[in-house]
């Protein structure tokens, strides 16, 4: 009896597992409009791989900013400064926050002044020859 349930939980799992395949997801996606008078901002997203490989995001461009990079904080000797991630890989079956204080979108030099609500569109191209189209409307950072 008990190796009949674990059939059927394992055949269960394989379906669910396979039904989120080729599955590359960016949650939570928040993107700033710039300060006035500035034409950087920076964004944050939950990205998740379940495409049952290791994936790298190879390039992210925008049609509103010139740049658009994923960067990393660090702290060396007490002074916070950001590197640019050249390829970020995602393992499969894991997750990647681009959270504040940590790795993060940077889009740099905006093509022309982004006002609050104004839709931000990302194209992200993926090791797999994915290509995916995001959208989000700019927040204000003093709204929350
Ligand atoms: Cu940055």
């Amino acid at each position: 009896m008990q190796k009949i349930i674990l059939f059927i939980l394992t055949t269960i799992s394989i379906a669910c597992s396979s039904s989120q395949s080729d599955n590359v997801t960016f949650d939570d996606l928040v993107i700033y409009a710039p300060r006035a008078g500035s034409s950087v901002t920076a964004g944050f997203t939950n990205i998740s791989n379940s495409t049952g490989e290791t994936i790298t995001i190879d390039a992210i461009t925008s049609p509103q900013f010139n740049i658009v990079e994923i960067h990393e904080t660090i702290i060396n000797n007490g002074v916070a400064k950001m590197l640019k991630i050249e390829k970020l890989i995602i393992d499969n079956d894991e997750s990647v926050a681009l959270k504040p204080g940590g790795k993060h979108l940077m889009l740099i030099d905006a093509k022309k002044v982004i006002i609050e609500g104004e839709e931000i569109n990302l194209i992200v191209e993926l090791s797999n020859d994915q290509t995916m189209n995001l959208k989000t409307p700019a927040v204000s950072r003093f709204s929350n």
